[in-house]
């Protein structure tokens, strides 16, 4: 198996049964793993809801680390799109051209530096820096404060040792308090004060608000994203020729990413509580048990996807969900785009040649099935165009 095939997990269990239980926790949750499933459940809000105690459609379980409620994320309608309604403008913002081109200086700056070096372990001097200092965009604040997070490391609830991790939780928040009394003392256009001033429900954002849409901007987007550039870094050292071709055609740069980022499934899957009682492929989800909607398994549904566990850089029909599907689908997805698409344009001007020295494999655990999602470490060597 090359370094950059991520084989999928799901095959069997998702032809045999379609539904898997994991024990997480002493929460179990039933996996649905079909994309016909996957869909309609994440388009059922009612029967399959979000908004249960925070932390707890997460898998695994955060109930146990924070109680602060993420915002839209942990919201069902018809709360949920009145707050979505306050921030979508603000997520579209990547698509304008000075956000592009802002993008554009981070990943040249951070591809410049590390082609100097030659060697380098890609999560923490190249994929980690990139995703921080363009946080700083999507959050609109000065590009220092990136150097903060990138000391925090790839997760904020997850750390070396364990799969959830207080402590470090714990770091985060007390830093976005911190910062919104900054902003509540000397208010100015950040994603922070922008939230500040907002109405909801005709009154102010409390604080507690604001934090929970903070929360998520900095955890939903971060191991996601820096598994997608590593793991992509991976791809293309196995696949010199796409290099060429992506360089040469550009206009191919809309279908490889989304062809990427469905083979990648950088997120696995996200859990619902059940508030309805319902069946899904013969397993009867009981009130108050959990699902989770398995995209990594969804996407590569040999149902939907021809030949799914290819990665075909101009393929037609994509409908995959790496990002979610219906009324949660990912808020922060313009963002991720722009950042997938500028990365592979600039890279591929920028790269002749790379090499994977040494990759250790990053794989999930989810009872039965292991699933690899990217690398704890990727030490590569790069050659710049002459
Ligand atoms: C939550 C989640 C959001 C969760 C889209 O995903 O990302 C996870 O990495 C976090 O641990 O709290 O923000």
């Amino acid at each position: 198996m090359g370094v950059s095939d991520f084989p999928d997990a799901f095959k069997d269990t998702r032809a045999t049964k379609g539904v898997c239980p994991f024990n997480d926790q002493n929460d179990s949750v039933a996996m649905l793993l079909r994309f016909k499933d996957v869909r309609k459940s994440a388009h059922d809000y009612k029967s399959f809801i979000s908004g249960a105690q925070p932390g707890r459609i997460v898998v695994p379980s955060e109930v146990n680390i924070r109680d602060t409620r993420q915002i839209p994320f942990e919201v069902d309608p018809p709360e949920h799109t009145e707050y979505r309604a306050l921030v979508e403008d603000w997520f579209k913002r990547p698509l304008d051209a000075a956000y592009e081109a802002g993008l554009e200086a981070i990943i040249a700056a951070e591809l410049d530096r590390v082609l100097v070096k030659g060697r380098i372990e890609a999560i923490a001097e190249l994929s980690l820096p990139i995703q921080s200092r363009a946080l700083t965009l999507l959050l609109n604040i000065p590009m220092k404060e990136a150097e903060t997070w990138i000391s925090w490391g790839t997760h904020v609830f997850r750390s070396e040792d364990s799969d959830l991790d207080g402590d470090k939780a714990a770091i985060l928040y007390d830093y976005i308090d911190a910062e919104i009394d900054k902003l509540i003392a000397n208010p100015d256009d950040s994603l922070y004060g922008v939230l500040l001033q907002s109405e909801y429900q005709g009154r102010k954002m409390t604080k507690e608000e604001v934090k929970g849409v903070l929360i998520l901007t900095f955890a939903g987007g971060r191991d996601t994203i820096i598994n997608y550039l590593t793991n992509t870094l991976a791809y293309l050292a196995e696949h010199p020729e796409a290099i060429t071709e992506l360089r040469d055609n550009p206009e191919l740069l809309n279908t490889a990413i989304e062809e990427l980022v469905r083979y990648f499934s950088p997120l696995t899957h996200m859990g619902r509580v059940v508030a309805q009682e319902k069946e899904v492929s013969g397993h009867v989800a009981k009130e108050d048990t959990r699902v989770s909607l398995c995209w990594a398994s969804a996407n590569r549904d040999e149902a939907i996807f021809e030949n799914p566990n290819a990665v075909v850089l101009d393929r037609k029909m994509n409908p995959h969900v790496a990002f979610g599907f219906g009324t949660h689908k990912c808020l922060g997805a313009t963002h991720a785009r722009q950042l997938m698409k500028v990365f592979l344009r600039v890279f591929t001007q920028k790269v002749a040649k790379l090499t994977v020295v040494k990759a250790v494999e990053n794989i999930e655990d989810w009872g039965e099935h292991q699933r690899k999602v990217g690398f704890d470490s990727l030490e590569i060597e790069l050659n710049p165009i002459k």
